[in-house]
């Protein structure tokens, strides 16, 4: 474990993306402003499996620039990259042949920014992981909606065609589309990034996952698989623990505004100096800093975060140790 870990631990900063389909509507739907987190707009506008699956021929994302994302987290000071290959939508940010609902299959784009990503991770010498949300996954039947026909966050369905069996969606899709990105991607990935495991995520449903997880010794995974996996990181979410966590490895994940997925309204950016003290308090703590980026529909990262980037990389360069 310590020596899977070594590299994590020295990084102690790291980049998140957050970018899918959701990146279109921006937190805007039928004209109106949708409150919450902007990953989130098609729970939060109990928007139709249908309607929200229509975004993907709209998704041509033609700015997207692996090698200017993966220079953007050098000069920031990143040791790592956590994209979103999967989230609640169920939309993948991938080729995947398990599933068609996918931005090779399904969009006009035809690219698969993963595998740029892994390409120019490799060339750069950056380190790339994928975030896969296992458990929700709201336009696949059975993805977690809880079964109760109530609508009601954070996982309560909606839409008929969410009906399905949890155990089906894992087997059919969730575990099939693991396999692949743990084995398309060439060094890649080294870490995988579990989300929101609800009750449906039983011990033994897990158990099958840790089975996959384990025939690549070197990956390491978070506390977020459900099933009471503990994994190998804790994850605090948008705050730091006062004293961290004595002898366990943690990250803390957070926005630099209000939100992970892009939101056109959201301007609310935190001043580079926050950002840096953020980082400081982290590593003085002994943890990590995953710090999060949501680029647009065009796959452009919004101007105020790649400036704040470059500002704490210009930090890091004169007092940081690396
Ligand atoms: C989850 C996601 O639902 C969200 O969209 C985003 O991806 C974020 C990084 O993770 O949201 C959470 C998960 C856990 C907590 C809070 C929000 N938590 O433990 O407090």
């Amino acid at each position: 474990r310590n020596a899977r870990m070594a590299w994590w631990r020295a990084a102690r900063f790291g980049m998140f993306i957050h970018w899918g389909l959701y990146s279109i509507p921006a937190g805007v739907w039928d004209g109106k402003e949708i409150p919450g987190i902007g990953e989130w707009i098609m729970n939060r506008a109990s928007i139709p499996v249908a309607d929200y699956k229509a975004l993907a021929p709209k998704f041509n994302p033609t700015g997207f620039n692996a090698h200017d994302i993966v220079a953007l987290a050098k000069a920031a000071g990143q040791k790592y990259i956590v994209i979103t290959a999967k989230h609640h939508d169920g939309f993948a940010m991938f080729d995947s042949k398990v599933n068609n609902f996918n931005i090779v299959a399904a969009t006009p784009f035809k690219r698969d920014p993963l595998r740029e990503l892994a390409e120019e991770c490799k060339k750069q010498g950056v380190k790339l992981g994928f975030y896969y949300s296992q458990d929700q996954d709201w336009t696949a039947p059975g993805g977690a909606a809880l079964k109760t026909g109530d609508h009601q966050p954070p996982t309560f369905h909606w839409d008929p065609a969410q009906n399905g069996d949890f155990a089906t969606y894992l087997h059919t899709k969730a575990i099939p589309q693991m396999k692949e990105l743990l084995t398309n991607y060439g060094d890649f990935p080294v870490v995988i990034w579990f989300d929101t495991p609800t009750k449906d995520m039983t011990p033994a449903l897990a158990g099958e996952i840790v089975e996959l997880l384990n025939q690549h010794p070197n990956l390491i995974w978070n506390n977020r698989l459900g099933g009471g996996y503990k994994g190998d990181t804790e994850t605090p979410e948008q705050y730091i623990p006062a004293t961290g966590y004595p002898g366990e490895d943690w990250e803390s994940c957070m926005t630099m505004n209000d939100t992970w997925g892009y939101k056109s309204h959201d301007t609310n950016f935190k001043s580079t100096e926050t950002l840096l003290r953020n980082l400081i308090d982290i590593a003085s703590k002994g943890g990590n800093y995953l710090l999060n980026i949501g680029p647009d529909s065009h796959g452009v990262v919004p101007a105020p975060e790649v400036e704040r980037l470059h500002e704490v990389g210009k930090w890091i360069a004169v007092n940081g140790d690396a």
